[in-house]
């Protein structure tokens, strides 16, 4: 089955965006990427049609009829009597969504838009140090957290930057779904491109929504994709689990992928988690798989089997990834085409 996510450029897109209509549809007779130019755009002041006026086409109209998890799907109906178009009307693009065979898609953000889509993703502004004395200070500029050309762009500078009385040596971003976007169990993927160099660690993770089981690490921490900018062939795919720190546990596997550069191209990278089991992905293929852990306070599946939520970020520095080299080039850019939430049929 595919679906294809449509997008809508300038005036278009905040329409859409009014009604919170839907980004994604099925298209019937074009499975590849489809470019439609609009003239202009009616409405039945609902959210379930939105009639546009296009130059191949003319007229789309958006149904509810596959509405299915918060998403609507859309159907291309061409008709007759095309109008000419004159003007430089707002661009949609539509891409092709392949969904993996046993899943169906729940949610997902193909980065398309004009800016970050606050429904999905809350920005966070911390100089904290995420607990890992990490260098960055994260910030809502455009600067270090913004979309454009088809991606999230998270970007890490190095500059003394400040916010409320504290100042850090370099600045980046971190975004989150929480309260926006959160499952128990499915399959999470993110297509990207990560940055390199000596002291760079970009990661695609999920934390609990609501720490039912108490602080970190007691109610656990998927961590799907880490990665050091120094080590451009390697990922990191761990669980943080056990009791509230000191007394968290973490177990995973690091992972050498002779030849491969996460550097130089994009990539997917994702976890399919279920009931007693998460299975670690690159590009569809499954590389690590845990199903052993614990939890001070809950029955085993505890701490996994709660809803959780997706985090972005590029950190700098810290712990896990050392110290940044002088030679570190800036600006760093942790690039998302998509992120995808499947779960089972
Ligand atoms: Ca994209």
């Amino acid at each position: 089955m595919y679906l294809s996510e449509i997008r809508l450029r300038g005036s278009a897109f905040d329409y859409c965006m009014t009604f919170d209509c839907c980004m994604t549809a099925v298209s019937p007779s074009k499975s590849s990427a489809l470019h439609y130019q609009y003239e202009s755009i009616t409405t039945t002041k609902t959210p379930e049609q939105i009639f546009f006026t296009s130059k191949e086409t003319s007229f789309m109209h958006f149904h509810p009829r596959w509405a299915s998890c918060g998403l609507f799907l859309a159907v291309l109906i061409p008709l007759s009597g095309s109008s000419p178009v004159k003007s430089q009307g707002p661009v949609v693009e539509a891409q092709k969504v392949q969904v993996p065979d046993g899943w169906e898609l729940v949610w997902n953000d193909e980065f398309n838009g004009k800016q970050l889509d606050f429904s999905k993703w809350e920005i966070e502004v911390n100089a904290f140090g995420g607990g890992n004395q990490e260098l960055q200070i994260y910030t809502d500029r455009e600067k270090n957290v913004r979309v454009e050309d088809g991606l999230l762009v998270l970007e890490a500078w190095r500059e003394r930057t400040g916010i409320a009385g504290t100042e850090r040596d370099y600045s980046s971003g971190r975004i989150r779904s929480k309260r926006r976007g959160e499952w128990k169990y499915g399959r999470f993927e993110t297509r990207a491109k990560l940055p390199i160099g000596q002291g760079i660690w970009p990661a695609f993770w999920m934390l609990p929504s609501d720490e039912k089981y108490g602080t970190w690490a007691a109610s656990g921490e998927i961590d799907i994709l880490e990665f050091k900018g120094q080590e451009t062939d390697t990922l990191w795919g761990t669980l943080h689990f056990g009791g509230a720190w000191p007394r968290n546990k973490f177990q995973g596997k690091t992972q050498k992928f002779e030849g491969t550069d996460f550097t130089k191209d994009f990539h997917v990278y994702g976890v399919e988690w279920e009931e007693g089991e998460v299975r670690w992905l690159l590009d569809g293929k499954v590389w690590n798989v845990q199903k052993e852990w614990t939890s001070e306070n809950g029955e085993y599946p505890a701490p996994f089997n709660q809803p959780f939520h997706l985090v972005f970020n590029l950190a700098i520095g810290g712990g896990f990834v050392g110290e940044v080299a002088p030679s570190t080039e800036f600006p760093a850019k942790f690039l998302v085409d998509w992120v995808r939430v499947y779960q089972k049929k």
